[in-house]
């Protein structure tokens, strides 16, 4: 594996337009949880599964049931940056990378540094009425208890991307942009599972495709370079 990683060290010592994609497999190294690893929120017991609870018309019908899993199991006391988010944030600031596409919605990046940050399903550090759109801190959404309020009496919802929800079309395009014109794509920490996210990385044109994931994916056998290690650890070495 070390031939690998010294390969990946020499591509982004040579390119100055990279892009990199990921998911939740970049922030386990920081305590957060993904969805398909075995210590995963899929693995864990709930009522419903997270897709379910964390779909649209299940937040509109059960929000009190909603806003139990989101608090219990989204929101994460004292997460920090890993070696990977900071690498990333490094390597923007060396004017290497061009962006970060994130399925994420811990907002780790920013907390790295990271600038250009194309948040494809949200954040949870965002909040706003579903009723009348009003913005409102994250605070009273990610803690206390019940279902907050917004003045109007319309429920406040994390401004995050729900199951059976459309992606923002002009964030997406930004996305596509990006990896449409990037010199290398470094994937890493993602099932590609979820669409359209995954789909995103069938418009990179060039050649160094790079997959770094800890289990194998449906990409594996389009890449240039796999690796199948923790991302932070492979990080901290280019
Ligand atoms: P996923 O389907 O759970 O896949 C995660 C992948 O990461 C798996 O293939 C793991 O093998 C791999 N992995 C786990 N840890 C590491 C590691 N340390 N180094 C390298 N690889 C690792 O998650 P996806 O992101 O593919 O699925 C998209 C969903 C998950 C998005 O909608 C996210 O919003 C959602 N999600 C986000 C977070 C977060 O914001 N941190 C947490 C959990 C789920």
């Amino acid at each position: 594996m070390e031939t690998e990683i010294l390969k990946l060290k020499q591509w982004v010592a040579e390119s100055d337009n990279i892009v990199f994609f990921g998911g939740a497999g970049v922030s386990t190294e920081s305590g957060i949880p993904d969805f398909r690893s075995v210590d995963g929120l899929y693995n864990q017991k709930w009522k419903y599964p997270p897709e379910t609870i964390l779909s649209h018309s299940f937040f509109e019908r059960w929000p009190e049931e909603y806003y139990r899993f989101h608090r219990e199991k989204l929101v994460i006391e004292g997460v920090k940056p890993n070696r990977a988010h900071l690498r990333l944030a490094e390597l923007e600031r060396e004017g290497k990378l061009k962006a970060v596409v994130t399925q994420n919605i811990d907002g780790l990046h920013q907390a790295a540094g990271s600038k250009n940050v194309l948040e494809l399903h949200g954040s949870i550090l965002r909040a706003y009425c579903s009723r009348c759109r009003k913005p409102y801190s994250a605070d009273a959404m990610n803690h206390g208890t019940g279902v907050p309020r917004c003045s109007c009496g319309g429920v406040i919802r994390p401004d995050i991307v729900l199951y059976e929800e459309p992606l923002d079309q002009e964030i997406m395009s930004r996305a596509l942009h990006y990896i449409r014109n990037a010199d290398m794509l470094i994937v890493g920490g993602t099932s590609l599972n979820v669409y359209p996210a995954a789909g995103l990385i069938d418009y990179y044109r060039g050649q160094k495709l790079v997959l770094v994931n800890l289990s194998s994916t449906p990409y594996d056998q389009y890449a240039d370079l796999v690796i199948h290690e923790k991302i932070g650890e492979v990080f901290s070495q280019i």
